[in-house]
């Protein structure tokens, strides 16, 4: 029997082939790519904190910096929400989290497929935010009825790529053959699509309903609407995007440039307004219309340490508390209200851990052995403190690989106008969203929490100690 291709080897070759397409297809992500390595570059030379930390970690978060990227699509049935979940399962790529955007006057909610354990990834952390139009939430009946008859009939999955997942599913995975048609396959669900396939008067209809309608509903597929680099120095990146030839938008989303930094910052430059052709109602090409749609953006992030719940609740009250003195600045005096917004957040890594604000996960230091176990605390966590003090043990921030949905929110906005933000009533969704998912999303806070005990249980063990 043919050997079976990893689902990491098929993650990585899918996400150097989208980003190869992407760069085809918008150029300016080209150039964004050569700025975030510039950048990344720079930032390692003169070894900043960040840069220190990173090297830290060893090769292979250095590596995974080079490839990492996260991209989205909005899909538009449930059935085509099973389906993906059954496509990036053969990446091993996984639901993570439930992103509820309605509160935010976005009528999608989403969730993040991405890798979960740590091997797979430190090998390429590839992510795609996914979210499911609520046609639930278009107000209009006959409008909500047409998107649902519009949207049954389009099939955005290729009958190779469906054949290729069978087959997987009964095989337990993909030989080399099948791995790289897979790739070829599922790439063009991702592609872009000039041919509307409404005409004009359908497609301002729903653009009129919700910019976020017409996106998910006027085309062949869930075109990829952005590819992200990380970037290791986010305000230096958002600084030299003009000289670049890129403007970006006017705020940085998500907390303030920090000594240690935390969760996720994001910034992007606005959708591109590109051509479009909608088909006359006779289907015949003399009649075609010429029309533009904006969707397609570029986006940058810098990820810092995950925060545990507790940390997340006070960031989250400091971030809805900040909106009073950031509302309407922008640039430099955004930032400098949101820091002061974020003071009390304390701001270095020992307190950060003792105060269970972030996840922190541990290594034994290079030779060391416990002489007088008897002096040490039992309970695990004075415990893990006490080795940290006599550097028997290193302790290093959990890299946050999940999403915010305030921020998403503010990418969203940004790319649709700020006058595309509704009122939506709050109604609780994930059991929705979970029965159309096929799966219940995972908890991130869950995941963070176990690779931090299990890395804490390892030294223990490696320390021939024991903890209550
Ligand atoms: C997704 C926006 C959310 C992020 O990085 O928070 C996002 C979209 O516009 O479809 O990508
Ligand atoms: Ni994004």
């Amino acid at each position: 029997m043919a050997r079976h291709v990893s689902p990491d080897d098929i993650r990585t070759r899918f996400s150097h082939a989208m980003s190869d397409m992407y760069r085809a297809e918008v150029p300016q992500y080209g150039t964004l790519l050569k700025l975030v390595a510039d950048i990344n570059a720079q930032t390692l030379y003169h070894r900043t904190p960040e840069a220190n930390a990173l090297a830290n970690r060893g090769g292979s978060e250095m590596a995974r910096i080079e490839i990492e990227r996260h991209g989205a699509i909005r899909l538009g049935t449930p059935e085509e929400l099973h389906t993906m979940r059954r496509v990036f399962a053969v990446m091993g790529m996984f639901p993570v989290s439930y992103y509820d955007l309605a509160p935010a006057g976005m009528p999608v909610h989403a969730t993040a497929f991405r890798p979960v354990d740590d091997e797979a990834l430190a090998h390429n952390p590839f992510r795609v935010f996914t979210s499911l139009l609520r046609l639930e939430l278009i107000e209009d009946d006959s409008l909500r009825h047409r998107a649902a008859d519009i949207l049954e009939r389009r099939q955005i999955f290729t009958d190779g790529l469906l054949a290729l997942l069978d087959k997987s599913d009964l095989d337990g995975g993909l030989d080399d053959r099948d791995a790289t048609a897979f790739v070829i396959e599922a790439l063009e669900t991702f592609r872009w699509h000039s041919h509307a396939t409404v005409d004009a008067e359908t497609y301002h209809a729903f653009h009129q309903a919700h910019r976020l309608i017409a996106d998910v509903v006027c085309f062949r597929g869930p075109h990829i609407n952005h590819l992200t680099p990380r970037t290791l120095d986010i305000d230096a990146t958002q600084q030299a995007m003009p000289e670049w030839g890129i403007t970006p938008k006017a705020t940085i989303e998500g907390p303030p440039q920090r000594d240690c930094p935390i969760l996720l910052r994001q910034t992007s430059f606005k959708a591109l307004e590109e051509p479009i052709i909608f088909p006359a109602d006779n289907g015949d090409e003399s009649g075609e219309e010429a029309g533009t749609h904006t969707a397609r953006f570029g986006e940058i992030e810098q990820r810092g340490a995950a925060l545990t719940r507790r940390g997340r609740k006070r960031y989250d009250q400091l971030l809805a508390a900040s909106r009073e003195v950031t509302h309407g600045l922008e640039s430099d005096a955004q930032q400098r209200a949101l820091a002061e917004a974020f003071h009390d957040f304390p701001d270095d890594e020992a307190t950060l851990r003792r105060e269970g604000l972030a996840w922190f996960e541990y290594q034994v230091e290079e030779g060391a052995s416990v002489t007088d176990s008897q002096h040490l605390p039992s309970e695990r966590g004075a415990l893990a403190e006490a080795l940290i003090e006599r550097n028997l043990i290193q302790a290093r921030p959990i890299i946050y690989e999940d999403f915010l949905p305030v921020s998403a929110a503010g990418i969203f906005r940004s790319n649709l106008g700020d006058g595309s933000a509704q009122h939506y009533a709050a109604t609780d969704s994930q059991a929705d969203f979970e029965a159309a998912l096929g799966v219940a999303v995972k908890d991130e806070f869950a995941l963070y929490e176990k690779r931090s005990e299990r890395s804490l249980t390892a030294c223990l063990e490696t320390l021939g100690l024991t903890s209550t």
